[in-house]
C-alpha cells in the first residue's frame, strides 16, 4: 500500500459557470486496498477504500458534482455503485458491474463522475461486483443547497451516520466462491456491526464498540444505512424514540416509532432528542428474518453506545427492547406506515401509466450446473418472470446499448408471468422509451414448497419510485388500486416486498440508459433475480452522452 490513504475532500467554487453558482465540485480519492485488522478476536485481511471501514462519508449539497478517482490496489476487479443517484445523462458513472460499465481492474484506476440533481438526504456507496461490497462501503450525504437550514424539520444539533454491516472472518471472495460451489448462498455472517464495529454482545471479549458523545437535550440526526449484505435488521436506541423524516434520500411525514425496520440498500433519516437521563445507552441492530421455511441466520446482536457528555464511563448502558426475530409486524408496521412528505414543487405521482407490468420473483431449486463442484442435489435459482438474469460476457449493456451492438441482450422482457413452467436464462431487457411511465407490481412467489418465501428488497437503479401499496398474499387487480395512495406516498429507491407479498411502484423513464432492477440480497443476485429497463434518449438535451475517456475495458 504505498499510495496516500488520506481522503480529499476539495471543495471547488465553480467561477466560470454562473448557472450553478454556488455548486461546487466535490472531489475524493478512493484507494480501494487490503488491510489487517484484528475483529472479533481473528486476524483478516479486508477490502476497504482508503483504510477506513467504513469507508470515507462523501459529504455534497444538492447541485454540486461529485468526482471520485478509484485507484484499484485489490487483487479483485471492482466497480463502485452510488447507491441512489439518479446518475441524470451520466449513465456510465453508475457503477453497476457489466450493466453500465465495467469492472476496474487491479492496478487501473477510473474517475467516477456525477451531478447531484433533485434528491437530498442519505445514500450510500458500494462495490456493486461481489462481496466485496460488505467492507468497500460508505455515506453519501446530500445536504439542501442552502444547507441544514433548508431541511423541513428544525436543524439538528448534531449529525451521526449509523452504518449498520455484515462482518464475515472468512475472506468474503471466498464465502461468494463457496457459495456458488455449493450452489446454496453464502454461509451465513460472524457478526453483524455498527459503523465497521460489533459490539460488546459477541463471545469475543474486547470486540470493538461504536461509542458517540451526544450532548444532554439536544435533537441529533441519525443517518441509519443497512450496508449489511444480506440481512433485513431492527435497530433502536434504549429510551431514545425516533422521529423518520426521510428514507432513502426523500424527506417523509415525520414519524414517531421505538423501532426502525431498514433493509439492504435502505435508509432511514430520524431525529433523537436527548432527553434521557445522563448515561449510556445502547443503541442495537439485530436481523429481522422473515423466511416462512427455517433457515439458519445470525442471531447475534450489534450494540454500540450513546453516552452523555459528563456521563460516568463505566456505567452499563440499558439495552432496548428488540423485536423478535421474527415480528413480521414490527418490521411490516414500519415499511407500510410511512409517507412522503409533499413539498412546493415536488413532482406529483403521475396518473397516466405506459406500461402497466406484473413481475414475480422468487427462488427455487434447479440442476447443479457443472461447475458446481460441491453441489448435493440442487443448486438455488431465481428469477423475476420466469427470466434468470445473466449478466453479457464481454461488454455492458449500456455500451452495447451506445455502439447498437447486435446480440448482446434481448428486449423481451416479459410484462407478466409467462404461463411456461421452466426457468429461461436470459439477457433479457424491458424497454421503454424516454418519458414513458412504469408501473411495476412487484410479487414475491413461492415456488419451491421447500425454501417458502423470504422478503425480497428490491432496488432500482437511475431513478426513485412512489411506493403506491403494499400488501401480502397475491396481488388482487380488482380490489388493490382503489387504495393506492396517489397523495403523499413515499419515495423509495429500494421497497422490501413481503415474503409472498407484494408492493406497487410506479417511476418516470426520464433518465435515458440501462437500469438494473434486483433484489438487494446479495445471496439472491448472483441467482439471477434482477432485469433491467432499457430507457432510450429523449428529445436533445436528455440523450445519454459518449463515455468518459477512461471507461473501464471489459476484460
Ligand atoms: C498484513 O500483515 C502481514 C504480516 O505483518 C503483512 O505481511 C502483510 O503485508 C499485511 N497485509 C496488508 C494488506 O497490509
Ligand atoms: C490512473 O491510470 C492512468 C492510466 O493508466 C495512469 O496514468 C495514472 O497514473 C493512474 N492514476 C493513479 C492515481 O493511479
Ligand atoms: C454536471 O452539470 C454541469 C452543469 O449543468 C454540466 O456541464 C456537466 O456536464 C454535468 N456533469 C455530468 C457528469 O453530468
Ligand atoms: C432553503 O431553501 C429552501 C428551498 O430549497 C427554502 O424553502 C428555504 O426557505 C431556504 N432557507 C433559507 C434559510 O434560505
Ligand atoms: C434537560 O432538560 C430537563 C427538563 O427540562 C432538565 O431537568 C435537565 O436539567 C436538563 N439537562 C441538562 C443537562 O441541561
Ligand atoms: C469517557 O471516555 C471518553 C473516551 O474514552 C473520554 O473522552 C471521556 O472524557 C470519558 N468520560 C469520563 C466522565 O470519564
Ligand atoms: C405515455 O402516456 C402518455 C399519456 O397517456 C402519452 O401521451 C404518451 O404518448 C405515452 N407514450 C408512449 C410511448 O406511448
Ligand atoms: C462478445 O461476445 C459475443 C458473444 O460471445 C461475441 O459475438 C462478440 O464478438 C464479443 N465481443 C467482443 C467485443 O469481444
Ligand atoms: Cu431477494
Amino acid at each position: 500500500m504505498g499510495r496516500a490513504a488520506a481522503a480529499m475532500i476539495v471543495p471547488l467554487v465553480l467561477a466560470l459557470c454562473t448557472a450553478v453558482a454556488g455548486a461546487a465540485v466535490v472531489e475524493h480519492t478512493f484507494n480501494v486496498g487490503g488491510m489487517n485488522i484484528s475483529q472479533l478476536c481473528t486476524e483478516s485481511v479486508i477490502y476497504t477504500a482508503n483504510k477506513q471501514l467504513p469507508g470515507p462519508t462523501i459529504e455534497a449539497n444538492e447541485g454540486d458534482t461529485v468526482v471520485v478517482h478509484v485507484v484499484n490496489d485489490s487483487p479483485y476487479s471492482l466497480s463502485i455503485h452510488w447507491h441512489g443517484i439518479f446518475q441524470l445523462l451520466s449513465g456510465w458513472a453508475d457503477g453497476a458491474h457489466l450493466i453500465t460499465d465495467c469492472s476496474i481492474q487491479p492496478a487501473a484506476n477510473f474517475t467516477y463522475q456525477f451531478n447531484i440533481t433533485g434528491q437530498e438526504g442519505t445514500l450510500w456507496w458500494h462495490a456493486h461486483s461481489s462481496l466485496l461490497r460488505a467492507t468497500v462501503h460508505g455515506a453519501l450525504i446530500i445536504k439542501p443547497r442552502n444547507g441544514t437550514a433548508g431541511y423541513p424539520f428544525p436543524p439538528p444539533y448534531g449529525e451521526i451516520p449509523i452504518i449498520l454491516g455484515e462482518w464475515w472472518n472468512k475472506n468474503v471472495n471466498d464465502v461468494e466462491t463457496d457459495a456458488h460451489l455449493t450452489g446454496l448462498g453464502p454461509a451465513i455472517s460472524d457478526a453483524l456491526t455498527i459503523n465497521g464495529m460489533p459490539g460488546d454482545q459477541t463471545p469475543c471479549q474486547g470486540a470493538g464498540v461504536y461509542e458517540v458523545e451526544v450532548a444532554s437535550n439536544e435533537t441529533y440526526l441519525l443517518r441509519i444505512i443497512n450496508a449489511a449484505v444480506n440481512v433485513e435488521l431492527f435497530f433502536s436506541v434504549s429510551r431514545h424514540p425516533f422521529t423518520v423524516v426521510a428514507i432513502d434520500a426523500s424527506y417523509t411525514d415525520p414519524y414517531a416509532t421505538d423501532v426502525i425496520a431498514i433493509s439492504p440498500g435502505q435508509t432511514v433519516d430520524a431525529l433523537v432528542t436527548t432527553s434521557a437521563p445522563p448515561g449510556r445507552y445502547y443503541m442495537a441492530a439485530s436481523v429481522f428474518d422473515s423466511k416462512t421455511v427455517s433457515f439458519p441466520f445470525n442471531t447475534g446482536t450489534a450494540t454500540g453506545v450513546f453516552r452523555y457528555e459528563g456521563a460516568p464511563n463505566d456505567t452499563a448502558p440499558s439495552m432496548p427492547a428488540m423485536p423478535s426475530h421474527t415480528d413480521v409486524v414490527a418490521a411490516g408496521t414500519f415499511y407500510w406506515s410511512l409517507t412522503g412528505l409533499v413539498r412546493p414543487g415536488d413532482p406529483p405521482v403521475p396518473t397516466a401509466v405506459n406500461h402497466s407490468m406484473l413481475v414475480e420473483f422468487g427462488l427455487e431449486q434447479g440442476p447443479c450446473a457443472p461447475d458446481q463442484t460441491r453441489c448435493q442435489g440442487f443448486a438455488l435459482v431465481a428469477s423475476m418472470n420466469r427470466n434468470s438474469f445473466q449478466f453479457p460476457k464481454n461488454v455492458s449493456l449500456l455500451k452495447a446499448l451506445f455502439d447498437g451492438l447486435p446480440a448482446v441482450y434481448s428486449e423481451d422482457f416479459p410484462v407478466t408471468p409467462p404461463p411456461v413452467p421452466g426457468i429461461r436464462k436470459a439477457t433479457s431487457v424491458m424497454k421503454v422509451m424516454y418519458g414513458d411511465v412504469v408501473e411495476v407490481v412487484l410479487q414475491s412467489r413461492e415456488y419451491s414448497g421447500v425454501l417458502g418465501t423470504e422478503s425480497h428488497p428490491i432496488h432500482l437503479h437511475g431513478f426513485n419510485f412512489f411506493v403506491l401499496a403494499q400488501g401480502l398474499g397475491p396481488f388482487d387487480p380488482t380490489s388493490a388500486p382503489s387504495a393506492y395512495n396517489l397523495v403523499n406516498p413515499q419515495v423509495r429507491n429500494t421497497v422490501a416486498v413481503p415474503g409472498g407479498g407484494w408492493a406497487v411502484i410506479r417511476f418516470t423513464a426520464n433518465n435515458p440508459g440501462m437500469w438494473f432492477m434486483h433484489c438487494h440480497l446479495d445471496a439472491h443476485l448472483p441467482l439471477g433475480l434482477a432485469m433491467v429497463f432499457e430507457v432510450l434518449d429523449g428529445p436533445a438535451p436528455n440523450m445519454l452522452p459518449p463515455p468518459p475517456v477512461d471507461y473501464p475495458k471489459c476484460y
